[in-house]
């Protein structure tokens, strides 16, 4: 898949096919409650919401959440506006695509020339394979693409980037482990502007010997961004895996507070039944969702797009 924006207008797609294949896991954990509504079966009325309810939270979807995902559709159930299966289905996908979609706002390379993109996260929240699949599609959509390795905690995390880099014919900008991470990002923002890139992805480290520490050294490095290059990062996306369910939600309030985040990337789908997290995530934190990984292959990695999710999500 080497466009940015996804067709919306092919569905059956192979994107789509991935999507819904790397989603599998939620489906399944989703279809049972719903499976009779899907199907035309249930009588609508109360019971029928509480078996909704029950479903949306099972899959991580939050009190909150499903409380506003049901709201309309109880009172319309209770004065007999809503009767049909159909209607509650069409409701129920509307409301949760409206809950994914109100943070909108994608990334996009006019505005900003080099576009610098500051990826952060705990350990093995897949920052750095998120940056090199990122680097490689937009390596092979013309874009001039540089990668900073910030991780410079470990040496095999500097280790890993190269080797995205080298895979994907681009530039990476690195010091020896145990280098100051925002020399790093200083080098790499400075030459991205010398060079004329246009973008740069910036990875970090997701652990140090304590949570202050990794904080305080993520916001500097934010600070030096920004005084080599006014108004950079133009995006701090928060990596999480999708496999740690409702802890995300905590970790993202976590990182936010201290990052200023501008949006989330949500990995390892595939290898959860908790991808309503996604829905509470988006419910509680106001953040725009901009990419998910629903595999380990490159394509795997995809821009986020609410009404194909909840298709693959709750179609038949
Ligand atoms: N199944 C699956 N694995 C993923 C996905 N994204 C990342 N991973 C794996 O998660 C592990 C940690 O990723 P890494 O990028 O090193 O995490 P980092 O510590 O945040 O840089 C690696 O083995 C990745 O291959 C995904 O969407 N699905
Ligand atoms: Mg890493």
């Amino acid at each position: 898949m080497e466009e940015t924006e996804q067709p919306e207008d092919e569905p059956k797609s192979g994107f789509f096919a991935r999507l819904k294949s790397g989603l599998q896991k939620t489906r399944s954990s989703l279809a049972g409650g719903l499976e009779n509504i899907v199907q035309g079966k249930a009588k609508v009325g109360p019971e029928l919401l509480e078996e909704l309810e029950e479903t949306l939270l099972i899959a991580d979807v939050g009190m909150e959440t499903t409380a506003f995902i049901l709201e309309d559709l109880k009172k319309d159930v209770a004065q007999n506006r809503i009767r049909s299966n159909d209607e509650v289905l069409q409701q129920l996908k509307g409301r949760m695509i409206e809950v994914l979609s109100q943070n909108i706002n994608p990334i996009t390379f006019a505005k900003n020339k080099p576009l610098v993109i500051l990826m952060v996260g705990i350990n093995g929240s897949g920052k750095t394979t998120t940056i090199g699949k990122l680097a490689q599609r937009w390596k092979q959509e013309g874009k001039k693409v540089l990668l900073a390795a910030g991780d410079t905690f470990r040496a095999a995390a500097i280790d890993q980037l190269q080797v995205w880099a080298e895979r994907a014919d681009i530039n990476c900008i690195s010091q020896k482990s145990g280098a100051d991470p925002s020399a790093v990002a200083y080098d790499a923002v400075q030459a991205a502007v010398a060079r004329d890139m246009d973008v740069v992805l910036i990875d970090t480290a997701g652990r140090l010997q304590t949570n202050q520490n990794l904080m305080e050294e993520l916001k500097k490095v934010k600070r030096v961004i920004g005084k080599v290059l006014p108004g950079a990062p133009h995006e701090t996306l928060l990596v999480l895996d999708a496999t740690i369910g409702q802890n995300s939600i905590s970790q993202a309030k976590l990182f936010h507070e201290a990052m200023e985040l501008d949006g989330l990337v949500m990995t390892k789908l595939d290898g959860t039944a908790k991808g309503g997290v996604l829905l509470n995530l988006s419910g509680e934190l106001k953040l725009p969702v901009h990419f998910i990984g629903v595999g380990e292959k490159a394509e795997d990695l995809q821009a986020f797009d609410p009404e194909n999710f909840v298709e693959a999500l709750i179609s038949g």
